[in-house]
């Protein structure tokens, strides 16, 4: 079982934001009990990405979070997730970069190369005149959680301005079936926080629902509250289908190789008028990626036009795309899941994500 803490988002335009984003750094990992060397390691990691936005962008973001993973032993970890954007020129010698030891050259400071060494799990998206985004987990300590049998990327920010996000997400998994809802509470803000946290809070209770019963669920559950728009989706890996449904502006699309589909919601508002409930159901397989963001995400992006981004991790799709097709002016979330590749007879019946 893997669980996420609150997205921090930095927005770097000058040296200052560098010590802030450090300093959150250092935060997270006295919280988390960090040892050390792998506090060091974040550190190092953190300065260098931000540095190198600074530097040679002038502006982008940095985007931190919490990460607690249970191992089927029992086993806690945690960690930090640090994702770099910046809509610079891109890195030409991406192959050069990457040689551990090539420091500079003029452009990365410790080098690219460090930062992949230094982080445990470490993914770039570069392309030529449309900039860099860095995707990258230090865990707390020398020992790394094992791969889980789903991989999940979530981009999760309020709208500038504004202290809490107004939308939320939540997932819930049992072996081979994992439950995703996404929540976009009406307008932003505090008010709009308490209707999205409302929803996503049933997801692990109700995991065992179908998304139907689940959206009902949540409808009795905002009364009262701005209302949200909702979308609760259940991959079933063992019998090959997702399971939808939703009310509101959510965008749900699961891409295969070669097509996609998009999953239709109702219009209405959850906790305040939902006309029609309606449960949809499509295939799914082993290769398929689903993507589910709120509106404040623009739909006209196009997985196509980033070539291999597909093969990229789910966290690395999720911020390409945020980058490029945040709308700024509200709330934005954006999930990417797949499964991990991991041999169906490699997880034993009763293991948990
Ligand atoms: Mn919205």
């Amino acid at each position: 079982m893997i669980s996420y803490g609150t997205q921090l988002i930095f927005r770097l335009d000058d040296n200052s934001g560098v010590a802030v984003v450090r300093r959150a750094g250092a935060a997270l990992a006295r919280q988390l009990q960090f040892d050390d060397i792998r506090a060091g390691q974040l550190a190092l990691v953190i300065t260098e990405a931000a540095t190198n936005i600074v530097k040679h962008v002038g502006h982008g973001e940095m985007l931190l979070r919490a990460l607690h993973q249970t191992s089927e032993t029992g086993i806690e970890m945690s960690g930090v997730e640090v994702i770099a954007i910046d809509k610079g020129n891109g890195i030409a010698d991406l192959q050069l970069q990457m040689e551990d030891g090539h420091s500079t050259a003029g452009t990365y400071g410790i080098g690219l190369g460090a930062v992949y060494r230094l982080s445990h799990e470490f993914d770039i998206y570069t392309s030529p005149g449309n900039g860099t985004v860095l995707w990258m987990i230090i865990w707390a300590a020398e020992q790394q959680p094992a791969p889980l049998f789903w991989q999940v990327g979530a981009i999760c920010v309020p709208i500038e301005g504004e202290e809490v996000c107004g939308d939320n997400w939540a997932i819930a998994a049992c072996q081979r079936t994992l439950t995703l809802m996404v929540a976009d509470g009406l307008g932003h803000g505090p008010d709009a926080a308490i209707a999205a946290n409302a929803a996503v809070a049933l997801t692990v209770p109700h995991a065992d629902q179908t998304p139907a019963v689940i959206l009902q669920r949540a409808h009795t559950a905002l009364q009262g509250t701005r209302g949200a728009a909702v979308a609760v989706s259940k991959i079933d890996a063992d019998n090959t289908r997702i399971h939808f449904a939703g009310v509101g502006n959510i965008s749900v699309c699961v891409f295969y190789t070669g097509n996609a589909r998009h999953l239709l919601s109702h219009n209405g508002i959850v906790g305040n008028n939902l006309r029609k409930l309606q449960e949809f159901s499509e295939t799914w397989d082993r290769d398929a990626l689903l993507i589910a963001h709120s509106d404040g995400i623009n739909t006209r992006w196009n997985l196509d036009s980033y070539p291999h981004l597909r093969h990229c991790h789910p966290g690395l799709i999720a911020a390409v795309i945020y980058r490029d097709f945040s709308r700024g002016r509200d709330d934005a979330t954006i999930v990417v899941i797949r499964e991990s590749g991991i041999a169906s007879r490699e997880m034993e019946p009763g293991d948990n994500l």
